[in-house]
C-alpha cells in the first residue's frame, strides 16, 4: 500500500468556492488516510460541519499600530513552518495563489534553510479570480506571475481558467510552466435528490441561486432577469448567500413589483437541501471559472441556467444538464429560466442527466485522486 503524506493546505475561510474545495479536499485525504492540516485565519464553513479528523490552525496574527492591517498571511507561513519543523509536511497546497502561494513559498525556503528534513513541495490550485480580477491587477501581477512559476506544480479547476493563465503569466519562452487542469468535484451522497425528500409540496415552481453576491456574480441583473422570466406568470427566486449587491437586488425586486416572488434568505449550511427542490438554479455571473455551486446542483438533480462565460460550458452542458445565454443577452436568459420554470421543457428530467453527468465527471473521490497522484508524480514516489 502506498505510504500515508503530510499534508498541510492553505485557503480563505470562504462559504462558498476555493474555501469549500479545499476543505473538501482536506477531508477527503484525510478520509484516504493521510495526515491532514489546515492553515487558515477562520476555520471554513465547510470544514467546520465535519468531524473529520483535519488539524486546523487558525492562524490571524496580532494587530500592531505600525500596520496598515493585520499580516495575517505572516502569521500562516510561520504555522506551516512549525508544523513542517514538529512533523515534516510533504506537501503544502495553496488554494488560490494570493497571498496562500506566497505564504507556501516563503515557508518552502524557510524550511530549506533550516538544513534539516527535505522541505516541503508547493502545489498552488488557482481558482478564478486570483487570476483575472486580483491577480493581474498591475499591483500584484509580478507577485502572482513569480508565485506561478516557484510552485513545484499548478493546477487550474477548468481548461478555460489554465488557458487564461497562460495567456496572462506565462508568457516567457524559455521558461514555460506547466498548468494541470484538476476540475471541481462534489460529495454525490451529500448532493443528492434524496435532499428534497420530506419537504412539503410547493404551490409554484422555484429557481435558487447561491452565491457570494459580488458584483462579479450580478445578483440584480438576475433578479431583473427573473422579473423578464415572469410575464405575469406565478414563480418564485430563492436567493442563498450574502454579501455587497444584496440592498441593490432587494431594490430591484421591490421596483419590479415582485419582493413577494423573491426571497432573501442569507447564508445557510442546508445547501443540498435548498438545491434538490428547486426546479432550476440560476447563475449569471459577468465571469466565472467553474461556477462550483452549479455542480452541486446538478449532483442534487436540479438543471442550471447560467451566462456562458469562462469554465461554466466545462460544468453544464447546454441543452443536456442546463441551458447557456449569451453574457449580456438579458431576454435570452430570461426565456431559457421561463422555459425550465413553466414546463415547456422538462425540468424534472434535465435535472436526472444532470446528475448523471456530475457523477460521471465530477464525483469527489475520482477527482481526490488526481490530487492524490498530482502530489506523489511531484514527490516522485
Ligand atoms: O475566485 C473567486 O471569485 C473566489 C472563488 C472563491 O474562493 O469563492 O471562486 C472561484 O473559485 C471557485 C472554486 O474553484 C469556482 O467555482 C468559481 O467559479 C470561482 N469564481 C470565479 O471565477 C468568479
Amino acid at each position: 500500500m502506498a505510504s500515508a503524506l503530510k499534508i498541510g493546505i492553505v485557503c480563505h475561510p470562504t462559504y462558498g468556492g476555493s474555501g469549500v474545495v479545499a476543505s473538501e479536499l482536506a477531508l477527503s485525504l484525510a478520509d484516504f488516510g493521510h495526515c491532514v492540516h489546515l492553515f487558515s485565519h477562520e476555520v471554513p464553513p465547510r470544514l467546520a460541519m465535519s468531524p473529520g479528523p483535519v488539524q486546523m490552525h487558525r492562524a490571524q496574527g496580532v494587530p500592531y499600530p505600525l500596520f496598515h492591517s493585520t499580516p495575517h498571511d505572516l502569521a500562516i507561513t510561520s504555522a506551516i513552518l512549525n508544523v513542517h519543523r514538529e512533523i515534516g509536511l510533504d506537501i503544502v497546497h495553496a488554494h488560490y495563489a494570493l497571498p496562500h502561494a506566497v505564504s507556501a513559498f516563503l515557508a518552502r525556503s524557510a524550511a530549506a534553510a533550516d538544513h534539516g528534513r527535505p522541505a516541503p513541495k508547493v502545489v498552488t490550485t488557482l481558482h478564478g479570480t486570483d487570476i483575472t480580477l486580483v491577480g493581474n491587477d498591475p499591483s500584484y501581477a509580478p507577485l502572482t506571475q513569480f508565485v506561478i512559476r516557484a510552485s513545484d506544480a499548478v493546477t487550474a479547476v477548468s481548461q478555460w481558467l489554465a488557458n487564461e493563465t497562460r495567456r496572462q503569466f506565462c508568457l516567457d519562452q524559455d521558461r514555460p510552466c506547466l498548468v494541470q487542469v484538476i476540475p471541481n468535484f462534489v460529495d454525490i451522497e451529500r448532493f443528492h435528490p434524496d435532499a428534497a425528500k420530506g419537504q412539503p409540496k410547493r404551490s409554484r415552481p422555484r429557481a435558487v441561486h447561491v452565491s457570494n453576491f459580488r458584483p462579479v456574480k450580478r445578483v440584480p441583473w438576475l433578479v431583473e432577469a427573473f422579473a423578464l422570466a415572469l410575464r405575469g406568470r406565478d414563480a418564485e427566486l430563492v436567493l442563498v448567500g450574502d454579501g455587497p449587491d444584496l440592498p441593490q437586488a432587494r431594490e430591484i425586486a421591490q421596483r419590479h413589483g415582485i419582493g413577494d416572488r423573491v426571497t432573501f434568505i442569507g447564508e445557510r449550511d442546508a445547501i443540498p437541501e435548498l438545491l434538490a427542490p428547486a426546479d432550476v438554479f440560476v447563475l449569471a455571473s459577468r465571469e466565472e471559472s467553474f461556477g462550483l455551486a452549479a455542480l452541486e446542483a446538478m449532483a442534487c438533480g436540479t438543471p442550471v441556467v447560467a451566462t456562458d462565460v469562462g469554465g461554466v460550458r466545462e460544468v453544464v452542458e447546454d441543452g443536456v444538464s442546463g441551458l447557456l445565454a449569451a453574457r449580456d443577452d438579458q431576454a435570452a436568459f430570461a426565456s431559457k429560466l421561463a422555459a425550465l420554470l413553466f414546463g415547456e421543457i422538462d425540468s424534472a428530467a434535465m435535472g436526472r442527466r444532470a446528475r448523471e453527468l456530475a457523477v460521471e465527471r465530477f464525483r469527489r473521490e475520482k477527482i481526490v485522486a488526481l490530487y492524490e497522484a498530482l502530489y506523489r508524480g511531484t514527490l516522485g514516489r
